[in-house]
């Protein structure tokens, strides 16, 4: 089932979310919706608050080199910790909660992360590239935080400007 995609300026998106601690049918239910609701939204990670449960769970699907998608390359990451985060490097990012909004974004370019799958196990694995930059975005999720709190104060400013004005606009067509 495709869930509703909360946007911002929606409050809910500035929840520090919960860990998970029962690893059962239900949570592998909300998975499911996670996929399928990424998948139709044309997006590349969802975390659990952007479908307005305020839990430590979140979904990637990196496309390969030809930006295709598929269905064994999803990685389901629940109650993440980032280690060893080194390097930088610089992406033009974009989010389902802020529609039509791509800005570059500093991140670690490399990390190791440790993280629980849908059983409960443990799992850790190494990421640079597109998948360090989407673990880093998708766990300020989780932290209550938008890609677009890490920019300067004047591309902010243009950024509200703009948002809003595209918002009016949605509303009255
Ligand atoms: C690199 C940078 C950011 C991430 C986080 C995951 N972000 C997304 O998956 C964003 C997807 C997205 C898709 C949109 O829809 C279409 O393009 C059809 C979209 O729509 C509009 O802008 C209207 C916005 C964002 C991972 C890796
Ligand atoms: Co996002």
């Amino acid at each position: 089932m495709k869930l509703p995609i909360i946007t911002y300026p929606d409050k809910l998106l500035k929840t520090r979310s919960q860990e998970v601690t029962t690893f059962d049918q239900t949570l592998h239910a909300f998975l499911d919706d996670m996929f399928e609701t990424m998948m139709e939204s044309n997006g590349i990670g969802l975390a659990a608050i952007q479908v307005a449960h305020p839990i430590r769970v979140l979904i990637l699907c990196i496309p390969d080199e030809e930006g295709n998608q598929f269905k064994e390359n999803t990685i389901e990451i629940i109650n993440p910790v980032i280690h060893n985060p080194q390097g930088t490097i610089i992406y033009q990012e974009g989010c389902l909660s802020v529609p039509g909004f791509y800005e570059d974004i500093e991140r670690f370019a490399t990390l190791t992360l440790h993280y629980r799958d849908r059983h409960g196990n443990e799992s850790t694995l190494e990421a640079n590239e597109l998948l360090a930059i989407a673990i880093q975005h998708e766990i300020d999720h989780l932290e209550g935080k938008l890609f677009i709190e890490k920019l300067t104060y004047n591309r902010r400013k243009k950024f509200e400007k703009e948002y809003k004005r595209a918002l009016k606009e949605k509303k009255n067509s």
